[in-house]
């Protein structure tokens, strides 16, 4: 019997071998260990031995079967295997590039124009001992209204429709909480956090709740500028507001100051550039009109220096809010301000500077 069981084990392995298909294997797993299976048949047949017998043969028999079992387990598990390296080895895809492709894909990011001009004018201050300022998006009514001579129920909030955010948690329908209208906002910061004299930029990002049009976006960018000190001029405003725009442009552009009206200037102006679109001529941007509003300036009202902890007998100054996105569009002919924030590749890849 033990010669019997070596036998059937040694045709198994061999049959075994031969066999490289799941429904193959699972065939022959049967013909050896299902219920009427030759192994299954041994052990059945082992009632009828005697004690001796059962003794010898019943661990041999169960040996081979477990050897079958786990011959057979190992061929499945490496089918298995094989058909996975198979498939990875038939759906390999080269992910690496050659050099060629490369340089023939060769294609990187532009920088936005706005990026591109406030870096520049950035450049422009900081060669003049201006500092650069930052400040929060989300702002509070003291720091957008109040602190630059903006009471509450002062005609010029209404200048500048707003954003407000509502309190969920406040007991009273109080509106504190606004996304910046403009850039002034730094003003108050930057007084509070130096002492004269001082001077300093601050560029970023303004909301406004307005309709838009060619020349008018509801976020857009201004560049806040403030200068501080003894004797301070509206000569040295216009010095500062010339060396600007001569530097952007690099040739001489028409520019008109008139009177204009800020609460926390006086006096106020406004200075305009001859529309570039059109040469004055009229268009969509200057409304016709062929000057374009472009940096709002003035001398700094003593109730801002005031609320900016400075005190105005002693000190004065200048501060000016530059329309970034219109200057922009001046210096590269845009004519209109919605390109700016379109995303449409086919524009901003005009201004690739690498
Ligand atoms: C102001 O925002 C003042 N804070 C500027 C200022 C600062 C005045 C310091 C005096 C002293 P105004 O609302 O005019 O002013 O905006 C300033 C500039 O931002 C405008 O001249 C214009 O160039 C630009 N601007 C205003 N509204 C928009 C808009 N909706 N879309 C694009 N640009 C705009």
């Amino acid at each position: 019997m033990l010669e019997k069981l070596e036998k059937l084990f040694n045709e198994f392995t061999s049959a075994l071998e031969k066999l490289s298909k799941e429904a193959e294997i699972l065939n022959l797993k049967s013909e050896y260990l299902g219920k009427k299976g030759a192994i299954s048949q041994i052990l059945a047949g082992l009632r009828d031995c005697t004690p001796e017998e059962k003794k010898q043969l019943g661990p041999a028999a169960n040996e081979v079967k477990n050897k079958i079992q786990e011959l057979i387990n190992s061929k499945l598990q490496k089918l298995e295997i094989d058909a996975i390296n198979e498939k990875l080895a038939s759906e390999r895809e080269d992910l690496s590039l050659t050099d060629s492709v490369m340089a023939s894909n060769n294609h990187h990011g532009g920088i936005h124009p706005v990026t591109l001009i406030q870096t520049e004018i950035e450049d422009i201050f900081l060669s003049m001992g201006f500092d650069i300022l930052d400040g929060p998006h989300i702002e509070d009514e003291f720091h957008n209204f109040e602190a630059l001579n903006i009471p509450a129920d002062h005609p010029a909030r209404d200048m500048q429709d707003t954003f407000w955010f509502h309190d969920p948690h406040a007991e009273t329908d109080e509106k504190k909480f606004l996304l910046r209208t403009h850039t002034s906002t730094i003003q108050v910061r930057g007084m509070t956090s130096r002492k004269p004299p001082f001077r300093f930029i601050a560029p970023g990002k303004v909301f406004r709740c307005e309709r838009t049009d060619a020349s008018h976006e509801m976020v857009f960018h201004q560049l806040e500028g403030m200068m501080v000190g003894k004797d301070i001029s509206v000569a040295n405003l216009i010095y500062f507001m010339k060396s600007l725009l001569s530097e952007i442009f690099k040739k001489e552009v028409e520019v008109r100051l008139r009177p204009g009206f800020f609460p926390f200037v006086e006096p106020g102006f406004e200075l305009d550039i001859k529309c570039l679109i059109c040469s004055g001529k009229g268009c969509s941007v200057c409304k016709q009109v062929g000057w374009v509003e472009l940096l709002p300036c003035g001398m700094v009202h003593p109730n801002v220096l005031k609320a900016g902890g400075i005190d105005p007998d002693e000190f004065n100054g200048f501060a000016f809010g530059l329309g970034l996105d219109r200057l922009v569009m001046m210096r590269y002919h845009i004519d209109d301000i919605r390109h700016l924030h379109g995303a449409d590749l086919r524009f901003s890849e005009q201004f690739k500077t690498f």
